[in-house]
């Protein structure tokens, strides 16, 4: 078991309204204060997507470019943009993150229903977006919405070979509407069908958060928290901003005996190139 807790956070996705969210961070300054935010309190990765000037999900290079050197300016978190981006999102433009060269990119391992949508995650996209982070030495985060999609993982390693950086880590998300549920016994399934070596963390998206943290927490994981993922802190109390969220699966880490991963030990965990050889 690791002795520290990865905490990532996932501070705006691609779901959430500006006008339904007001704390949701959409502008540039808002990413670059939430980022500072939660790195205060425990983050060393943030899983990034990113809106434009009206606040609509985009995936516009030059605006992704932007986000990230704001984000690397200001912190010294990880950078994780996301490849799944809006469930509307084309392959091409999904595969084109990845040329704003951020440390790291999510891939998600299989078609899933999304509530009433679709998130589309053929085979050939999966293989195109592993190797193509291969060969940029960009570091995956395995996104996985059901049990099955760890056997496509298996697959996809034993034909295509290990990520850059050799750390294969994997990211349940859990209690999307459509996929595995966000429960202890859900999580505990999963395990055995990690790969060897493999480190995974977890995410309960809306009321799983806490049973899915707590679950992680009890099982060697790491956490991912966030407003991409989380609306509502307690029944009736709706999140003042990713800041807190963060701070709460700190203080879990910290009554778990796992306190929070520095940065640069995220680094070297996930097998990314320290911070002063990557400026
Ligand atoms: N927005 C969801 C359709 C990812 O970032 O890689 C997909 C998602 C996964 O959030
Ligand atoms: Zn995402």
């Amino acid at each position: 078991m690791t002795h520290s807790t990865l905490i990532t956070v996932a501070p705006t996705g691609a779901e959430s309204a500006k006008a339904d969210v007001p704390a949701l961070p959409v502008t540039i300054d808002e990413v670059v204060a939430t980022a500072r935010d939660c790195e205060a309190v425990g983050a060393s990765v943030i899983h990034l997507h990113v809106r434009d000037a009206d606040t609509r999900p985009t995936l516009d290079l030059g605006r992704v470019r932007e986000v990230v050197s704001a984000v690397r300016e200001n912190t010294d978190l990880i950078v994780q943009l996301s490849s799944g981006g809006a469930v509307t999102d084309p392959f091409d433009a999904r595969l084109a993150v990845l040329d704003a060269e951020p440390d790291a990119a999510s891939l998600t391992l299989g078609t899933v229903n999304f509530g009433r949508d679709v998130f589309s995650n053929p085979w050939d996209l999966i293989v195109e977006l592993h190797t193509q982070m291969q060969q940029r030495g960009i570091v995956p985060e395995y996104e996985v919405f059901d049990l099955g999609q760890l056997a496509t993982l298996t697959r996809l390693l034993d034909r295509h070979g290990l990520p850059h950086g050799g750390r294969v880590h994997v990211d349940l998300v859990m209690g999307v509407p459509g996929g595995m549920p966000g429960t202890a016994q859900a999580l505990t399934a999963c395990l055995p069908f990690l790969p060897p070596g493999a480190t995974f963390a977890a995410t309960g998206v809306g009321r799983t958060s806490l049973p899915v943290m707590l679950a992680a927490l009890s099982a060697g994981g790491h956490l991912r928290v966030g407003m991409e993922d989380t609306l509502t802190y307690a029944p009736g109390e709706p999140v003042r901003d990713n800041a807190q969220l963060v701070a709460r699966a700190a203080g879990l880490a910290r009554i778990a005996q796992r306190p929070p991963m520095s940065t640069d030990d995220a680094r070297s965990f996930l097998g990314i190139k320290p911070m002063e050889v990557a400026l």
